[in-house]
């Protein structure tokens, strides 16, 4: 690790290269503005939650009063790069939700040797004995709890459409190397097994990614398998990876009568899908918090900087059932 000295160096030495550029923009240690700088690292930019956590972020920064520095890095070099980046600009911290958990320990020693502050949100960051990094900072969801919501609403709606549980699969879109994506699914199988599924009828299909393609490559494979089933409820850890499993059994002839998608995050994604005139597959979602994660976590980590209160080492986040009968309202108290 590096040590104070080399901190300081690094910063002499960045000063001095930017110096080419410009002779009096950066001197010695001192900050080019006083205002605070944060950084905002999210693994997906493209996705609807991230755009989301970004624009409660940008609410924080313009409450506060402070610089929010928006990166989006997909993999370990562009995060480690990130946060040598966040250093040049004078940031004092950054909340990030990694594109890889394995990076735990990268991540804390580099924000360390470069003294920024580090809050992990959504995906917890792991150590190399697998287990989480407990000393960092971290805000999620309570996954297992929301996942067993998701369950529970697709046993309720099969019932509603009288459904024989026997005779209904499950099609578990896997992303298992992520914690909280675990958490999530295994909490949606254990809510359809109290609720009558047999065990032989889950279905788990391992995603490579966690967008819509990489639910629907998932799942096509899984459903043309299992032709025989012809009711489907289809479960995973947000809404782009079910709503691409609901694309995959439509192409196989599987309409909204024939399939339950239940999705968590309940942002765009969803909300394009509820706003479709005919009901599709994708039949309700866990609504999540991006004002959680995006306003209250900057806003932690400003606090942290500026009065050095830090946050708490654990949040967890609780999710509300939405469908399309409650999305509108839902999302309108969300966003005010
Ligand atoms: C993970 C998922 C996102 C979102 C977030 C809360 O990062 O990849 O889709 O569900 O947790």
């Amino acid at each position: 690790m590096d040590s104070g000295g080399i901190v300081i160096s690094r910063r002499g030495f960045l000063a001095g290269s930017a110096a080419l550029g410009a002779a009096t923009a950066l001197a010695g240690c001192t900050r080019p503005s006083g205002r605070i700088r944060i950084g905002f690292l999210v693994k997906q930019p493209e996705e609807q939650w991230f755009q989301d956590e970004w624009r409660f972020a940008g609410m924080a920064a313009r409450d506060k009063g402070f610089e929010l520095i928006r990166i989006g890095a997909e993999d370990g070099d562009r995060v480690l790069a990130a946060i040598d980046n966040l250093y040049a600009q004078y940031a004092q911290g950054f909340v990030i939700c990694t594109p890889d958990p394995k990076l735990g320990t990268a991540v804390r020693l580099r924000a360390q040797a470069n003294g920024l502050k580090l809050l992990s949100v959504d995906d917890r960051l792991i150590g190399p004995d697998g287990q989480p990094i407990d000393s960092i900072p971290y805000v999620g969801i309570s996954a297992a709890a929301i996942g067993e919501m998701a369950g529970r609403e697709a046993m309720a709606e099969a019932r509603r459409r009288g459904w024989n549980p026997a005779e209904t699969g499950v099609l578990r879109l896997a992303f298992d190397s992520l914690d909280t994506g675990r958490e999530r699914t295994e909490g949606g199988v254990r809510a359809a097994l109290q609720g009558g599924i047999l065990p032989a009828h889950i279905y788990s299909a391992p995603q490579r990614t966690t967008d819509t393609e990489g639910g629907f490559t998932a799942a096509d494979p899984v459903l043309t398998q299992r032709q025989a089933i012809r009711r489907w409820i289809i479960l995973g850890m947000n809404d782009e990876s079910v709503l691409g499993g609901v694309r995959a059994a439509e192409g196989l002839g599987l309409g909204q009568d024939a399939v339950i998608g239940v999705g968590i995050g309940g942002s765009g994604t969803a909300e394009a899908e509820f706003s479709k005139p005919q009901p599709t597959g994708f039949h309700a979602s866990v609504l999540l918090s991006p004002r959680r994660h995006g306003y209250d976590t900057s806003v932690m980590m400003y606090d942290w900087i500026t009065r050095n209160v830090p946050p708490p080492l654990v949040t967890y986040t609780t999710g509300t059932l939405m469908d399309r009968a409650n999305f509108r309202g839902l999302l309108r108290a969300e966003a005010a």
